[in-house]
């Protein structure tokens, strides 16, 4: 009889008896292959925090007093990402939006929860069945996952293998970033108890450094903080409080479009206040719960590192969102200034070269895809983003040129952002038309977009930090009009793209159907005064 070899191009003959044992010895060979693959694939170890500016941390602002020595480890060890970024928020809680997109790989316009998404069929129904812990159970890995309560992905939370969540932002161990470290060492206890030799993916959030910032007392003295509480009074100065950013602003300079959210009235220790003594100290509160965070990833890391799990398992260290704490006189998060937009973003693994630093211009709704990739597993259909896996590899810098990124959790249609390689703009247009501004920045020559607010001679007394001329917003300056225009019709095509049910005062309408109010207003209240 004629047969096909496995090469596939030789026809070979063969007698019957001996293409049964050719079959059996490549199915053999299959299983072989499958199980050998099966026991390689890597840990994966998920780091997240909740409300992080990248430029608390050395390794983004080597002006930092933060002191982080097992993250800088990590980065020391593996990879850094100058350009990770959120595709932002339609609500308040910028959180929900965000771990929306880091479960299901969707993009921003495309979640279940995002405006009039599901009616239009711009979400496929039952995607929680489509994000990280369904993928990966079905891959055959163990999932677990310890994170703060609310403001998520319920229906994609609840899929984990094990999960132990609750809000943790105390300051002792018991309420703060110790419980959820101690969840990740019982459960490795447990997988050494029981033998357990499957792959682990570990989702391990952290409730902090989200305010309510309440440091442990040693990590507070430490950052000459106290866990102010007193609305009656404003906390002292001290100077080992970390310094006033660069781009700190007593005010901004207009309204922003979300400038009664609780980020920005409602934070304890700070409320309305932007004065120095303020922000200094909540400054300072944020270091001593990011300090503990780091201390607790230690722990985490030594008992892998203990267990033998280490050198085959990829940490990944991120945050949900920027956040401002000060900087454009601004608290929250609900603005598309890079020290919000952006989030710090940490790669170790198998392969990855030591010490590197790459533009990445990742999206956190990349993860999915990522993680995937380097398990071997297909990312599901539904999945819309980029694996940067040849990144991680160093055979590519970056994976994408342009970024976008929106903030419409206030006032309507909201704030836009484009940035293509050192250039960025942004776009307001809130309050029902009465502000429209436009800010263009060239990030390389201004990375903490001062304005001309900024060159006031009381704020330079206050900051210590003298602007050069050129850094202000470049959207007013006739030499800069040309890429203006670029970036404005850059804007627009992303809004376009990635399905913006919004269009600026300056776009054209693209006769979008009206949002049914029921939508629109939902997410307001439900979501967009709450943390
Ligand atoms: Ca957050």
């Amino acid at each position: 009889m004629k047969n096909i070899s496995r090469s596939g191009l030789q026809p070979v003959k063969v007698g019957g008896h001996d293409a049964v044992i050719n079959l059996i010895a490549a199915i053999l060979l299959l299983i072989f292959c499958g199980l050998a693959q099966a026991a390689s694939r890597p840990n994966i170890l998920f780091i997240l925090t909740d409300d992080q500016s990248p430029f608390d941390l050395k390794i983004y602002n080597p002006a930092s007093t933060l002191q982080t020595p097992n993250i800088d480890r990590l980065a020391a060890e593996g990879m850094v990402f100058d350009n990770a970024y959120i595709m932002g928020s339609f609500v308040g809680a910028v959180c929900t939006p965000s771990r929306h997109m880091i479960m299901s790989g969707r993009t921003v316009w495309h979640l279940p929860i995002s405006p009039a998404a599901m009616a239009r069929g711009k979400c496929p129904p039952n995607l929680e069945q489509q994000t990280i812990p369904a993928v990966f159970n079905r891959a055959g890995y163990a999932t677990m996952r310890t994170c703060k309560i609310g403001n998520s992905y319920e229906a994609a939370n609840k899929l984990f293998q094990e999960r132990h969540d609750a809000t943790k932002r105390g300051p002792d161990d018991q309420t703060g970033s110790a419980w959820h470290a101690e969840q990740v060492l019982n459960y490795l206890k447990q997988r050494e108890a029981s033998k357990d030799t499957r792959p682990f993916l570990i989702y391990l959030g952290f409730s902090h450094p989200h305010d309510t910032r309440d440091g442990k007392p040693e990590l507070l003295a430490k950052y000459g903080a106290v866990n102010h509480a007193d609305r009656s009074t404003r906390p002292l100065l001290n100077p080992l409080q970390p310094k006033l950013p660069p781009n700190y602003l007593p005010a901004h300079p207009f309204r922003h479009g979300d400038d009664n959210v609780r980020d920005e009235v409602a934070v304890s220790g700070v409320w309305r206040n932007r004065d120095e003594a303020t922000i200094r100290n909540e400054l300072g509160r944020e270091f001593a719960c990011v300090e503990n965070i780091d201390i607790q990833i230690g722990r985490v890391l030594d008992r892998l590192k203990a267990m033998g799990e280490l050198d085959n398992t990829w940490i990944f260290y991120a945050s949900d969102n920027g956040v401002a704490i000060g900087r454009h006189g601004l608290m929250g998060k609900q603005n598309l200034y890079e020290h919000s937009w952006r989030v710090p973003f940490i790669a170790k693994g198998p392969g990855v070269k030591a010490g590197s630093r790459v533009q990445g211009n990742i999206y956190l709704l990349d993860i999915l895809a990522t993680f995937c990739d380097i398990a071997g597993i297909p990312a599901p259909e539904t999945n819309e983003g980029i694996s940067f896996k040849p990144v991680l590899e160093g055979r590519k810098d970056s994976i994408r040129d342009t970024l976008f990124g929106v903030y419409s959790g206030g006032s309507k249609p909201g704030i836009r952002s484009v940035r293509k390689g050192d250039w960025k703009l942004i776009q307001y247009d809130v309050y029902g038309g009465q502000v429209h501004e436009t800010q263009l920045f060239n990030l390389k020559e201004n990375p903490d977009e001062l304005l001309a607010e900024h060159h006031d001679p009381k704020i330079i007394a206050l900051t210590g930090n003298t602007p050069a001329k050129n850094q202000v917003n470049l959207a007013g300056d006739p030499r800069y009009a040309d890429k203006l225009k670029e970036m404005q019709a850059l804007l627009l095509s992303e809004m376009r793209r990635l399905d913006d049910p919004w269009r600026l005062w300056n776009q054209p309408n693209d006769n979008l159907p009206p949002l049914p109010e029921a939508t629109a207003a939902s997410g307001k209240n439900k979501a967009g005064r709450k943390k």
